[in-house]
């Protein structure tokens, strides 16, 4: 793995522009890179260079260790009133029969699916739609901390919870307060998109500004509890666009450090009204990964989400600043896999990701959402031979 040796080769390296040696510099004495460094980064830098800095960091912080967690998803909906243009659910409000929309019991029996299976969270996250208002998501929560109390509810986002409380017309403050009181533990980070104005109103018009999303991520915060950010990169915006998107962050977070992980989302251009689009190498994906690592020098973790961008770049991303890889799925997460991800069904069981890890010299380690350790299994010993084929999965919803 890279070590500070190896910083150091790029520093003395004379080939390399004395500008981005300043920012090897810096990330060797822990001192904080500026919006422009990264600008040079995202402009100038190497795969390899950014990969030398970002594992440096992600050594210094976790050494080996990469962190996983047992979930599963579940979707209200599909059917959303926003019509984003990266969507692939977007269009089907005018299609309605292609949809569907859970009752109570419904999500409930799904829940109820999972009573036998040692999963410690519920990551609950669809569309918006005017019937899921307050009450119905308040209910929901309640009914699951009823039937298992110590499972960690992890849902929403500031796009529905913007929308529900401008319908009861609660501020933020009332909502969050409620939403707390009834059983939510924590928020995913979804929804970010791209804050900056010049993008989000081409591509996310009419649901929550940059701002708001900060804003409800900062009340949240202030209440003591915890989320989630991410980026969604690779469409229409410009280097200075991400850059801005993670100068917002790493400010909410010096002020709140309520954020506990960043998840850079590759766009993917598949049923959507970006389609034409190509979406982005890998290259830059793990370009992406490391200068985002190195840029938010005061978030813990950053996480990879390998449904997405399939198991072989969630291996390389740990080489790349990612110290988690979201999780063991087993659902058919329908958002993704209308986009065009690479797992068109993102099964993993925990046997199966351990060796993911491992077969990359890494050290797995389960945690809950707050990252306490929930098992190290760095010394277990699991046939590699047989992973794919003699694991049992899990029942595949939907
Ligand atoms: O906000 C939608 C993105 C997000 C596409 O917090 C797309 O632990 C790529 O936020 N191509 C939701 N991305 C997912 C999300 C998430 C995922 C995993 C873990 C966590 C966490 C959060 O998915 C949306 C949007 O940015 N998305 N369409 C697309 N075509
Ligand atoms: Fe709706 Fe979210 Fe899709 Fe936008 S990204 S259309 S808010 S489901």
């Amino acid at each position: 793995m890279h070590t500070n040796s190896d910083i150091e080769i790029l520093i003395k390296d004379p080939k390399i522009n004395p500008e981005l040696k300043i920012i090897a510099e810096k990330v060797k004495n822990g001192i904080r890179i500026s919006n422009e460094d990264a600008l040079l980064l995202f402009n100038q830098a190497s795969l390899p260079f950014t990969g030398i800095l970002a594992n440096y960091i992600r050594e210094k912080k976790h050494g080996d260790i990469t962190y996983f967690n047992r979930n599963f998803h579940i979707e209200p909906t599909n059917i959303c009133l926003y019509t984003c243009t990266f969507c692939s659910y977007s269009r089907l409000i005018k299609k309605r029969e292609e949809g569907w929309e859970y009752t109570h019991d419904e999500i409930m029996d799904i829940v109820r699916k999972y009573d036998d299976q040692p999963v410690t969270e519920v990551h609950i996250v669809g569309g918006v739609l005017p019937k899921y208002d307050v009450k119905f998501y308040t209910t929901l929560f309640k009914g699951i901390k009823a039937h298992r109390p110590d499972l960690h509810i992890k849902a929403l986002t500031p796009v529905e919870y913007h929308y529900i409380f401008k319908k009861d017309k609660l501020t933020y403050a009332e909502g969050m307060q409620l939403m707390l009181e009834s059983g939510l533990d924590s928020m995913p980070g979804g929804g970010a998109e791209i804050f900056h104005p010049e993008v989000r109103d081409q591509i996310a018009g009419g649901k929550c500004s940059g701002e708001q999303w900060l804003n409800i991520h900062e009340i949240w915060h202030k209440l003591g509890k915890k989320s989630n950010a991410t980026m969604l990169y690779g469409h229409i915006e410009e280097y200075f666009h991400r850059v801005d998107h993670l100068d917002k962050l790493r400010q909410l977070q010096d002020k709140t450090n309520g954020f506990q992980t960043f998840i850079p989302l590759k766009f993917r251009n598949e049923n959507n009204q970006l389609s034409h689009l190509p979406e982005s190498s890998a290259l830059e994906d793990l370009r992406n990964y490391a200068i985002s690592r190195i840029y938010l020098d005061n978030f813990d973790h950053i996480k990879s989400y390998w449904p997405m961008i399939g198991r072989d770049m969630a291996q390389l991303s740990l080489a790349f600043g990612v110290d988690d890889i979201d999780g063991t799925i087993d659902d058919t997460t329908k958002i993704y896999s209308m986009a065009g991800s690479e797992e068109q069904n993102p099964a993993m069981n925990t046997e199966q990701l351990v060796n993911l890890i491992k077969r990359v010299g890494r050290r797995p380690v389960e945690r809950d959402t707050l990252y306490n350790v929930v098992k190290d299994y760095t010394d277990a010993i699991f046939s590699t031979d047989n992973e794919y084929k003699s694991y049992v999965s899990l029942p595949v919803l939907n």
